[in-house]
């Protein structure tokens, strides 16, 4: 087995200081909150960011302030999000990927997303996925369901995006398929071999499904934006302690922990060679 990556998701593009007031916001507080999970033992960061009135934004601007304080604190992977937020244009949720950062999400589908839609028709996957391929970003398929991986597998076949694949199980959104280590199972039985992947539990399913993923080989990411709290009822204290407790699970495990050069070397990004 790799050693395991631990993807720190801090902000999303959902949660707000209301549902947890510990949530990072300013490019300030999502670098220091990097910093924090980098220490606790994450390889990747999922960055979204937010405007000044903590509304989500794609901007390059507020993704490169974001990025180089992060860079001068550490050498954490920097994962952009290209889904930003539901009901943003293709063009908006593009901005960051060019900045070349060494990966970018790429969610190969649309899906129900509570009360909402995700946008990801076919034109977009196409769109998206050029746009990385020219700048050099190795995407982390984004797979809300397990029809999305057929669609990142029609896009390899179109040169779009080429192996080895590195997806993400988004599991327990409204909508998308639901948390359970019965459908994860089936998503990791369903990608080529070769590839790599990770699990995003929504709530709940954050602990049993990474503890799952850290037993079968896989990776995990844990989160704000995917989980607010620590256990029923109280809220996590920072996205560190999320991190932490992921990291103690692997070595409960006895699996090692990946920092950020192997994993570019477990992921095959040009900066691990
Ligand atoms: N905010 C969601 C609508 C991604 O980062 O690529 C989409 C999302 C996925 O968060
Ligand atoms: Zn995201």
């Amino acid at each position: 087995m790799d050693k395991l990556i631990i993807t720190a998701a801090l902000t999303g593009a959902e949660v707000t200081r209301d549902d947890n007031p510990n949530l990072p916001v300013t490019p300030a507080e999502i670098a220091e909150a990097a910093y924090g999970c980098y220490q606790a033992g994450a390889a990747i960061v999922h960055l979204h960011v937010r405007n000044e009135d903590g509304t989500p934004t794609q901007s390059a601007e507020v993704y490169k302030a974001t990025v180089d304080l992060i860079r001068a604190k550490c050498d954490l992977i920097i994962q952009v999000s290209t889904g930003g937020a539901v009901g943003m244009t293709a063009e908006e949720r593009l901005q960051p990927v060019y900045l070349k950062p060494e990966m970018a999400t790429l969610s190969t589908g649309t899906v129900n997303f509570g009360d909402d839609v995700f946008m990801n028709p076919p034109a977009y996957l196409e769109k998206f996925a050029r746009a990385m391929q020219e700048q050099g970003v190795k995407p982390e398929i984004e797979a809300f369901d397990v029809g999305m991986i057929n669609n990142a597998l029609q896009l390899v076949k179109k040169g779009l995006i080429s192996e080895p694949l590195h997806f993400d199980f988004v599991m327990g959104v409204p909508g998308g398929i639901p948390g359970t280590i019965k459908n994860l199972l089936h998503m990791v039985e369903s990608i080529p071999s070769g590839s790599t992947w990770t699990v995003a539990g929504m709530g709940r399913t954050e602990l049993p499904l990474g503890t799952a993923a850290i037993i079968m080989g896989g990776h995990v990411r844990v989160g704000f934006e995917d989980n607010i709290f620590y256990e029923k009822g109280v809220l996590a204290e920072s996205n560190a302690q999320l991190v932490e407790r992921i990291f103690r699970v692997a070595q409960i495990h006895n699996r090692p922990v990946a920092l950020p050069d192997e994993a570019r070397k477990i992921l095959k990004l040009p900066g691990g060679d």
